[in-house]
């Protein structure tokens, strides 16, 4: 029997290159030897505020990009989140299995409400419902970038915690987390990962964005002093950075880049940087606007929902099982209408 992988990607906002890098396109690399499962993650979404209005769209074209990106539905499970009750139900008897502790030590929750003088519950919670995510199917493995190591981490520690106290129930899954391309940081500050939740559209080049849009956000990407083109992150973050963009786009070798651009300056190797971006997201949008006119996306997200529900829910049967809860709503008895 194949192995199972699971991911997931939230709705916030247009997917960027460090989500089609770190994430996306890697997925498709995995749904030939796995059984996978990847996820629009809404209800991690509304953590910060969405528009009603917007999210269906944005939901929408997350599932989109991830058929433009190579996504095959018949080999691999794509689904809403939202449309899976059981990822709700179970987030919460694992709640009450975490401590205040732990959830304060997270990192992204850290980041996240830095500053804030309020933020929701659910911005705490969130890595305990990304735990419910992958434990319902039974996880072998959980393809994330380097952001997301933390809480995997803490989904091993609830899947170990519940088993020792309530007896074997979860798998405990493993995080797999590519060696390069990981951790694709701001065009504005190569500190910062990439992010689509960043207020400057010059941070990040979207997956939907022209030919114009990427020259103007490269030609304006933030770089450091000097101007050779060698690859030594430490003292040259933002040239590492677009060296790693540009290594992913072609396939080249950092010494390779650095053999290209000997003596030529950061001008000329902006300006294939940017040709290289716009070559690799040129296939991706035509794509996505072939899948977006077919009208596909509905009955795939629909099927997508009730094979996983049929999976989640002997799962989440199981762990109401061990910890005593009542089954009187047989929760594999759920249809979708
Ligand atoms: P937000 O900014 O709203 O928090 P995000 O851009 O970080 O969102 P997520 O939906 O949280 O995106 O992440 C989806 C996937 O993309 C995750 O597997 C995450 O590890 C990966 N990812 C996100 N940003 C980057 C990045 N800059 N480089 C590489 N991978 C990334
Ligand atoms: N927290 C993740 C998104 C996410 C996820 C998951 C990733 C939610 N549930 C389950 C892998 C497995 C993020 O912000 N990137």
């Amino acid at each position: 029997m194949k192995k199972r992988a699971f991911s997931g990607v939230q709705p916030s906002g247009v997917l960027h290159l460090g989500n089609y890098f770190g994430a996306i396109k890697r997925f498709t690399d995995f749904q030939d030897d796995y059984d996978c499962f990847f996820c629009i993650v809404d209800l991690h979404s509304i953590t910060v505020y969405q528009d009603p209005e917007e999210l269906p769209k944005l939901i929408n074209d997350t599932a989109l990009y991830y058929l433009a990106a190579g996504l095959d539905p018949q080999k691999a499970t794509l689904f809403v989140q939202s449309d899976v009750p059981c990822h709700a139900e179970l987030s919460w008897m694992l709640e009450c299995v975490s401590t205040f502790g732990e959830l304060s030590r997270m990192t992204q929750f850290k980041d996240k409400s830095k500053g804030k003088e309020s933020f929701s519950s659910g911005l705490f919670t969130y890595p305990v419902l990304m735990a419910a995510d992958i434990l319902l199917y039974d996880t072998d493995v959980v393809p994330v970038g380097e952001d997301q190591k933390q809480h995997v981490e803490l989904c091993r520690d609830l899947a170990q915690r519940f088993n020792s106290r309530y007896g074997e129930t979860f798998k405990v899954p493993e995080a797999v987390i590519p060696e390069f391309g990981a951790r694709i940081k701001s065009l504005q500050n190569p500190d910062k990962k990439m992010s689509k939740s960043d207020p400057n559209p010059l941070g990040y080049i979207s997956l939907s964005d022209s030919k114009d849009d990427i020259v103007n956000k490269i030609r304006r990407a933030v770089t450091d002093s000097g101007r050779e083109i060698v690859y030594s992150p430490e003292d040259k973050p933002a040239i590492a950075n677009l060296m790693t963009i540009y290594s992913l786009c072609t396939g080249l070798e950092f010494s390779e880049i650095e053999e290209q651009f000997e003596g030529k300056g950061y001008a000329a190797f902006k300006q294939a940087l940017a040709d290289a971006i716009i070559e690799t997201l040129a296939p991706v949008q035509e794509k996505y606007r072939e899948y977006a006119e077919s009208g596909i996306i509905s009955s795939i997200l629909k099927q997508g929902a009730e094979k996983a529900n049929e999976v989640s829910s002997q799962v989440l049967k199981r762990a109401k099982q061990r910890m005593g809860l009542s089954l009187l709503l047989d929760p594999t008895k759920r249809k979708l209408s």
